[in-house]
């Protein structure tokens, strides 16, 4: 049996260069998050971009560089900073995942920067066929290597390829508005597997598969002639006792480390008595709806007076992408509605949202997790949202509420969250009353359900699932080219 090869835009590290010396620490973000048990249980090596350009690695670090990667299986691609602007900032964040989510007027379709994301492609391809020998496996991940699965098939059609998408997949009206559509699908068709977190996604993409491509699909399967593609739906999962064990020992041991946070959750449960605490985590991006969602707390402080002074949202905004405009708009939109709420409703004894725009340590994330009533996820789009999942697994005592949007894909398996839609202000502001006035009994039920689902589908399964059905297609198709 051959070894497996992961490949991501992004490792599950991050390097950083101070004074010459290097740091590294692990990368946020769903991908690297939900991936990297695998990867540490397993014998596969991963291949990826460290997170910094080419130009800010010094020649005498550049060994270093590779071997901190190569300490944790890795293997480093290096980007320019030309590239990062036009492949990752240009195509990947500007096109691909505005239109992926349904935000048509964010979307740029610049032939300069498809040009960069088909360059950056094929050097992601080759640092995998410099490495792949026949019988491998590779797993190809997300909407930045959308080509690569035909790129690797092109020069050596004796690997198996699996590739998932982690954010939406979009409807065919919509996805076909893309001047590069057919490169885009074809690409993708070079894999085995097509794996995506709903059963929606998946038919959006047939469906375009067999109106662009005209391809016929029987049932998930792609039938290009020569070859069988299929497609399926693989919720991704969390590692469940991960964040199970970490929330037991926090309860076990709170406050090792006297951090900013640990600190002001100190304060709210001394000085403001333990007032509910509403939770809000997320990268700071606009498909996250954080702005709809402070302007709905502001709202509900409004439609609900005798709430002033009873609670307090606190909100964690990772940077992401800072280089793109839509994203800059955002971060200010956000600091301003921030303080408007803040101006309008603060008292000297309370501040109605305690926000906090960069990313923390883990042992934080456990910190707020545990010390939250109510979570509110309000995504307008979501591929899944692994917050949702991690703030349920994370509630040892099963009480707790979950307000989440419809349209994160996590929405399919968490039906007993109190589910909203982003839009629907007034749905908002009446779910979080909901949320803070449930009996502990009723949150309890709702959270054991929910809890059940998540240790039993964890990320382990997801992962095991999905190379299973990829082997399946592989067998198949080698059974269709003996007949
Ligand atoms: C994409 C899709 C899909 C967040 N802040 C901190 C931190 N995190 C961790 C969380 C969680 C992860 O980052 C975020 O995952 P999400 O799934 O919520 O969102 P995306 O980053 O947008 O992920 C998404 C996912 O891929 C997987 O397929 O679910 O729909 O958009 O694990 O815990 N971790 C630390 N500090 C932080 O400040 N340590």
């Amino acid at each position: 049996m051959g070894k497996t090869i992961i490949i991501s835009n992004r490792l599950p590290l991050q390097i950083h260069i101070s004074e010459n010396d290097l740091e590294v620490s692990p990368s946020v973000g769903g991908l690297a998050t939900g991936l990297k048990s695998f990867h540490q249980e397993g014998d596969s090596i991963w291949i990826g971009w460290t997170g910094l350009a080419a130009e800010e690695i010094p020649d005498e670090l550049e060994p270093q560089v590779a071997e901190k990667a190569k300490e944790q299986r890795c293997v480093a691609v290096s980007l320019t900073t030309e590239e990062i602007e036009k492949f990752y900032y240009g195509f990947s964040n500007r096109t691909i995942w505005p239109l992926f989510h349904y935000f048509m007027e964010y979307t740029e379709f610049d032939p300069e920067h498809w040009e960069a994301y088909k360059q950056v492609n094929q050097k992601y391809a080759d640092a995998v066929l410099e490495r792949v020998e026949d019988g491998d496996t590779i797993w190809v991940h997300d909407y930045q290597l959308l080509l690569l699965p035909q790129m690797i098939r092109d020069k050596n059609p004796n690997v198996t390829i699996g590739f998932f998408n982690h954010i939406p997949f979009p409807s065919y009206e919509v996805f076909r508005t893309l001047p590069w559509r057919e490169e885009i699908l074809t690409g993708m068709l070079g894999a085995d597997l097509i794996g995506f977190h709903t059963y929606d996604y998946e038919r959006h993409f047939l469906r375009s598969v067999n109106r662009i491509l005209y391809y016929d699909i029987n049932f998930n399967a792609v039938n290009l002639g020569d070859r069988i593609v299929k497609a399926g739906s693989f919720p991704m999962g969390i590692d469940y006792n991960k964040f199970r064990n970490a929330a037991l020992e926090h309860q076990r041991q709170p406050s090792s480390e006297n951090t900013e946070i640990q600190k002001k959750l100190d304060y709210h449960k001394y000085v403001s008595r333990g007032t509910p605490l509403i939770l809000s985590i997320d990268r700071l991006d606009y498909t996250k709806g954080i702005a709809n969602r402070i302007r709905a707390y502001g709202y509900f402080l409004e439609k609900y007076p005798e709430y002033q002074e009873k609670v307090r949202l606190v909100m964690l905004a990772v940077p992401s992408r800072t280089n793109v405009p839509q994203y800059q708009l955002l971060k200010k939109e956000i600091d301003e509605l921030v303080g408007r709420i803040n101006g309008r409703f603060a008292t000297v004894n309370w501040t109605p949202i305690w926000y906090f725009y960069r990313s923390m340590p883990f042992d934080n994330l456990i910190d707020l997790y545990s010390a939250s009533d109510v979570a509110l996820i309000t995504p307008i789009r979501d591929g899944m949202n692994l917050v949702a999942k991690e703030y349920i697994a994370t509630r040892t005592d099963h009480t707790g509420v979950l307000i989440l949007s419809e349209m994160a894909g996590s929405a399919h398996e968490l039906n007993e969250a109190l589910l909203i839609n982003p839009n629907n202000f007034d749905q908002i502001v009446d779910s979080i009353k909901q949320a803070l006035e449930m009996s502990k009994e009723e949150q309890v039920r709702r959270n054991k359900v929910m809890q059940k689902r998540l240790k039993r589908y964890n990320v382990e399964k997801w992962a095991r699932e999905f190379m299973k059905s990829l082997k399946q297609t592989t067998i198949t198709r080698n059974e269709i080219k003996t007949l």
